[in-house]
């Protein structure tokens, strides 16, 4: 992420990815505070095998592009809720790639922050079966909070 000030928005994807079993690592990298450590970063990424990176950056938010830039580990793009432009500014800063440089881009805050986390976890469930079977659980459990509450259309 961009900032510890992201790491609020963020939480949401650290922990459905400890739900699901999926390691990862947390870091703050700025684009544009501590620009010289994101060749650096993209380099480790590949050495480690990371599987893929979620940039979480708000306003003018070039973190996803540049490390996209810098990689060909796939970047999960999600734009911080702004307070200026409540994200609107991070959005398009994300998602307005030039073709070439592509950026997956979820929502903006922490719906685009456990999307992401979610996302990622598909992509590694097709081919690790631990992850598939807690993507499985989750989407269950999920289904099953709608058709618990005595409001729903079913009951
Ligand atoms: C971006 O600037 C960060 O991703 C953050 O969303 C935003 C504001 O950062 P702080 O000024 O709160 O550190 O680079």
């Amino acid at each position: 992420m961009g900032s510890r000030s992201d790491f609020e928005t963020m939480q949401g994807a650290l922990d459905l990815l400890a739900q699901l079993g999926v390691p990862y690592e947390v870091r703050v990298l700025s684009a544009h505070r501590t620009p010289h450590l994101l060749p650096s970063y993209a380099a480790r990424a590949e050495r480690l095998g990371l599987a893929c990176i979620i940039a979480g950056a708000g306003g003018a938010a070039h973190l996803p592009g540049m490390l996209a830039a810098f990689t060909r580990v796939p970047v999960l793009g999600v734009p911080v809720q702004s307070r200026s432009l409540s994200g609107q500014d991070s959005l398009l800063s994300i998602v307005q790639m030039p073709a070439g440089v592509p950026v997956a881009t979820f929502a903006i805050g922490q719906a685009g922050a456990k999307n992401a986390a979610l996302f990622a976890a598909a992509m590694l469930a097709t081919t690790d079966e631990a992850v598939r079977s807690a993507l499985d659980s989750f989407r269950q459990a999920q289904t099953q909070t709608v058709l618990d509450d005595p409001y729903f259309e079913g009951h």
